[in-house]
């Protein structure tokens, strides 16, 4: 290790500091909480300085400002990462020891901000981090809800949904800037009155929130200008207490408290299908009309004008759910700064940009419209108008094409439409793959391609090197360090260095050794926390995240229930090696079909497990609670990434890229940046199969699949699916996984089969298959994993990052 003998001393005499001014404790007695909060706060401090003279910098040379907004920020632990940045962990570690301190201990107390559901809010955090390391200035600006995803624990086989306290001992991070708090006004009424100054908006009799920001510096490697995490907080206005109290109407009052304090209360746990809660409706304005009057409170404070606001802010919408800043905005322009409809526009349309991130119809955010207009009277009446304006425009592109025009409008058939706002209004509109970048042009937002076509635009998801390398998988980054020099972790370009020592014996061994030991603290993990054994020997296949069907881990289910039904069935059949199939993902609260999948996980592992032909062979765990703590434990382990999902259907992923990064084969179809890892590692290196999106498209649109037909056909399928109904299961209970069955052969609501698993099953098979067979030769598989580390630099975040700067925000110019 080289420290810095005066940054370890110096660091030492801050935390003994601490632990005496904040907690009134010394070494000897601290407890482990007061040891974390100590070490946090020293940490933070060097932060904070940065921040404040990041600040300056901003002023000084007038730099433009990225505001990105998201609903989501999946953050996870902080304190390693924090030290990794600052250039500092070995540092800190030469202190603890000194101290005599475990290290793991102090890691093991932080709880980690899960502030996100997935990929959506786990990009978001990387592209903080990376914003920062690149020192491009940005505000991130969320939710600050007290209880973030839920917690899952898996009881008798299923799923059970705990809350999440993550702020219940306070969250070491942030710091509250009350001083800069904002006022949020929901229904009411709008009177219009037209004066000899223009237009005059009064809004009355509305309820007002107060929303309280918390600033969570996220600095990036080795950077000067941290990015700032902007989370609001909703509390009650003050002066209404006082009121409600005067009029002695003290229930009413604490009633009040609660329905405002409700709307930073819980992050949704869906991301699957939009349900039309006024709540969520509260939380997105809420969200909305806080960053925008920031964001113009801070411009003017800076320059003075507001008219120059394109020059020095770009605001990125993460998905739709931050759309109603667009409206928001213009209201400000409007109302309160008494610019002209076309002025305001014209400041309004140069700003914002949209990243999309789904295809799934379910996802797109559709308002009830009365509901809508009662909740915002005022932003109803701007999209109103902006939606007028706009199918005008487009009735020049389609003349008399009313079905289209509809279709494309933001207001119709009695819904808001947050993607058609996003679409009409944003100078940019992205998708996070190039596949989903075509498929966004030639089918979600087709007709807006046709009228729009400069709109459109793909920047390829990526991952920080830090977090997904650095900080999960330490004993890999030393390795690559002693060959390359540390330069990979911040520049992009630099892994591929890495390539001409996948031949090389020595390197080989070391990476393999390296991978080995990361299977056992996985398994030391797994034995720790639920008490299950798996064994390191055997090749780890991993499929982490959401539940979903279209993610299928339903495929991989029957895949496993085919191969017990060789093992216990035939004979001659050989595993090559023995695998363990790990599992982890939680699924939407409300999301049956997903719940079910779980369940079935679980019984498809008691089965597997037990059985004595088949037990050391094959394995099925089901990992509790995938957060991003997990991930870091659980990536760097795996041997086999699967990545299966529907082709057409996944965005991007970005599991996917950690999982290649951290030397695991994928084994996947043409969907998402699949498709790029491809690219990137040459088809020797992956395993692909199955349909591709046109194929699957062809499929859909010809109504030509019948999976029922391939049921009765394929006896590999047959008897793989007719375990989930002939009681090998259920102990008997030939009905629980009826459900399952029915869909995949009948369909319940809609198509049989409509994520087209019994379509790939096969060809997933023959790929899982070569596979084992690579993996049983172990030196080319290692050399395939190293080589897929050595590939993995095109998915940094960095790089993601740059392509958005210079596509899109055009910062530092
Ligand atoms: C939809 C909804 C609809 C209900 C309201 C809450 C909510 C939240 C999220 C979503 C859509 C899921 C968005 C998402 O996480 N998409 C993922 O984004 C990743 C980053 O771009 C990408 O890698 C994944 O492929 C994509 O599924």
């Amino acid at each position: 290790m080289t420290t810095d003998k005066k940054r370890v001393a110096e660091i030492k005499e801050t935390i003994i500091k601490k632990l005496k001014r904040d907690f009134g404790r010394t070494l000897e007695n601290a407890t482990d909480e007061d040891m974390f909060q100590a070490v946090a706060l020293s940490l933070r401090d060097m932060m904070l300085e940065r921040l404040a003279g990041a600040e300056l910098e901003i002023e000084e040379k007038r730099l433009k400002r990225l505001y990105y907004l998201s609903a989501e920020y999946l953050v996870g632990r902080a304190l390693v990462n924090n030290m990794i940045s600052l250039d500092l962990l070995d540092e800190y570690k030469a202190v603890m020891q000194d101290i005599g301190y475990p290290f793991d201990r102090l890691e093991n107390e932080e709880f980690e901000a899960g502030l996100g559901n997935g990929g959506l809010g786990r990009l978001a955090a990387c592209f903080l981090d990376s914003l920062s390391t690149l020192n491009l200035p940005v505000v991130g600006h969320g939710i600050r809800y007290e209880y973030g995803i839920f917690r899952q624990r898996i009881v008798n086989g299923e799923q059970v949904e705990e809350p999440d306290d993550w702020t219940q001992k306070g969250d070491v991070w942030e710091v509250e800037r009350r001083e800069e708090q904002v006022e949020i006004r929901f229904e009411g009424d709008v009177e219009e009155n037209w004066t000899e100054n223009g237009l005059n908006i009064i809004h009355r009799n509305y309820q007002a929130v107060m929303a309280v920001p918390y600033d969570m510096p996220i600095i990036g490697y080795k950077s000067h200008m941290p990015a700032t995490l902007r989370l609001w907080k909703a509390e009650c206005p003050a002066a209404f207490d006082l009121h409600s109290f005067n009029k002695g109407d003290y229930m009413c009052m604490l009633k009040q408290r609660e329905l405002a304090e409700t709307i930073s209360k819980v992050l949704y746990p869906e991301d699957d299908h939009i349900a039309g809660q006024m709540l969520r409706l509260k939380q997105y304005y809420f969200l909305a009309s806080a960053a925008m009057q920031s964001m113009v409170r801070d411009h003017k404070k800076r320059y003075g004008d507001i008219r120059t606001l394109p020059d020095k802010a770009v605001v990125q919408i993460n998905d739709t759910h931050p759309a109603l800043a667009i409206p928001e905005l213009m209201r400000l322009l409007m109302d309160e700064e008494h610019m002209g409809w076309d002025d305001a526009y014209g400041i309004v349309s140069r700003i914002f940009n949209y990243t999309n991130h789904t295809v799934m119809r379910e996802a797109l955010e559709a308002w009830p419209e009365q509901l809508f207009k009662s909740l915002l009277p005022r932003i109803y009446a701007i999209i109103s108008a902006i939606s007028e304006r706009f199918n005008q425009k487009l009735w020049q592109a389609f003349p008399g094409d009313w079905d289209r025009i509809s279709h494309m409008s933001v207001i119709a058939y009695d819904e808001v439409r947050m993607a058609n706002l996003c679409l009409a209004v944003c100078g940019k509109v992205n998708g996070v793959s190039q596949l989903h970048g075509n498929i966004l042009k030639t089918r979600t937002f087709r007709d807006f391609y046709v009228v729009f076509p400069e709109k459109f635009t793909a920047v390829t998801n990526g991952i920080t090197m830090r977090r997904w390398l650095a900080v999960s998988n330490p004993k890999l980054t030393a390795l690559i360090k002693d060959c390359i020099g540390d330069g990979f972790l911040i520049d992009h370009t630099e892994l591929q260095r890495l390539k001409p020592y996948t031949e090389k014996k020595r390197f080989l061994e070391e990476y393999a050794q390296i991978k080995a030991e990361n299977k056992k603290r996985l398994a030391d993990y797994v034995k720790r926390t639920q008490g299950a054994v798996i064994n390191p020997d055997s090749l780890f296949d991993v499929q982490a995240k959401r539940l979903h069907e279209y993610k299928r881990q339903l495929l991989k289910v029957l895949h496993i229930l085919h191969l017990f039904n060789r093992l216990t069935q035939d004979g001659s059949f050989e595993m090559p090696v023995p695998v363990t199939f790990l599992f982890a993902a939680k699924a939407s609260p409300g999301y049956g079909k997903a719940k079910d999948i779980i369940r079935l996980i679980n019984a498809v592992a008691e089965l597997v497990n037990t059985h004595p032909a088949a037990k050391d062979k094959i394995s099925v765990v089901f990992l509790e609670n995938y957060n991003v703590s997990l991930a870091e434990v659980l990536i760097p382990a795996a041997d086999l990434s699967e990545q299966i999902s529907t082709a057409g259907r996944e965005a991007s992923g970005t599991g996917n890229m950690k999982f290649m990064l951290n030397g695991a084969l994928t084994i996947g179809t043409m969907d998402g940046a699949n498709i790029e890892i491809l690219e990137q590692v040459g088809k020797e290196n992956i395993f692909i199969f199955g349909a591709s999106a046109q194929e699957i498209a062809n499929m859909e649109t010809g109504h030509i699949y019948r999976p029922k037909a391939l049921f009765d056909s394929d006896k590999n399928i047959r008897d793989a699916v007719s375990r989930l109904t002939d009681g090998t299961l259920s102990a008997g209970d030939s009905r629980r996984f009826e459900g399952i069955y029915n869909s995949l052969l009948y369909g319940d609501y809609d198509s049989a089969d409509k994520y087209f698993v019994l379509y790939d099953f096969e060809a997933y098979g023959a790929a899982f298959e070569t596979a084992l067979s690579v993996y049983a030769g172990q030196s080319d598989w290692m050399k395939k994993a190293a080589l897929n580390t050595a590939c993995a630099g095109f998915f940094s975040a960095e790089r993601a990052v740059e392509e958005y700067n210079r596509k899109i925000w055009r910062l530092r110019e």
